[in-house]
């Protein structure tokens, strides 16, 4: 019953580690470095095509890419842990929301940010294409914060893996200067989810 999980420190495989501790299920974690590269060798792209991290490997060998089919594949697996409200509950569609704003909207800024050079041919541009996907970044945290009522998680007392999603990832771009001046209640979910023991060793470890 044993998951594997491709990563590195600070990336998106940071909150598939938290939702496993969540759930207590054991995984081997293998490391990927995304400093030299590591997640564009040829053989970690035979497992994952797309040159990414995360990639989760199931017990039967399933694999599963993309960082938001990898939550949801654990909290439909593992129902017990209650990462996410049944299906006739308007719970999960909020947390359903937020989990794909950020994956479609956020997370492609990440990747201007970090990789400015593959978004246009003239190296010159990549200073304008980072600042820009840091400000497109930073607009939807500002939206999330307009609309959130964290009480102290998304959906009340009540934690789900939308809130391991976005606290975690309310930390890059430089959130973590940012976040707290400009997104007060993002912030305080991030603490929230950070202050929760069984994720607490694992956010320590990432951050
Ligand atoms: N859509 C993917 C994006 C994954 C992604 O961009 N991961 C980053 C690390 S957080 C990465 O592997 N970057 C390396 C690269 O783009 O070459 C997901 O949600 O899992």
């Amino acid at each position: 019953m044993t998951y594997i999980l491709y990563g590195d420190r600070g990336s998106g495989s940071a909150p598939v580690e938290m939702a496993l501790a969540e759930i207590g299920a054991p995984v081997e974690l293998r490391d990927v470095p995304l400093e030299g590269d590591h997640q564009l060798a040829e053989a970690y792209r035979r497992i994952n095509p797309m040159g990414r991290i995360p990639t989760l490997i199931l017990p039967d060998g399933t694999v599963v890419t993309e960082s938001l089919a990898i939550l949801l594949t654990l909290a439909d697996r593992h129902p017990a842990a209650g990462l996410l409200p049944p299906p006739d509950d308007a719970g999960r569609a909020v947390a359903l929301r937020w989990m794909a704003l950020v994956a479609g909207e956020f997370y492609p800024c990440v990747t201007r940010g970090d990789y400015p050079e593959r978004f246009s041919a003239e190296p010159g541009h990549a200073p304008a294409i980072r600042a820009r996907a840091f400000e497109m970044g930073r607009a939807v945290w500002r939206l999330v914060e307009a609309e959130i009522a964290p009480a102290p998680y998304l959906l009340g007392e009540r934690f789900c893996v939308a809130d391991l999603y976005l606290a975690f990832l309310s930390r890059w771009m430089g959130g973590r200067e940012w976040t707290p001046a400009n997104c007060p209640k993002v912030e305080a979910l991030a603490q929230a989810v950070a202050a929760r023991p069984r994720v607490a060793p694992v956010w320590a470890k990432h951050i």
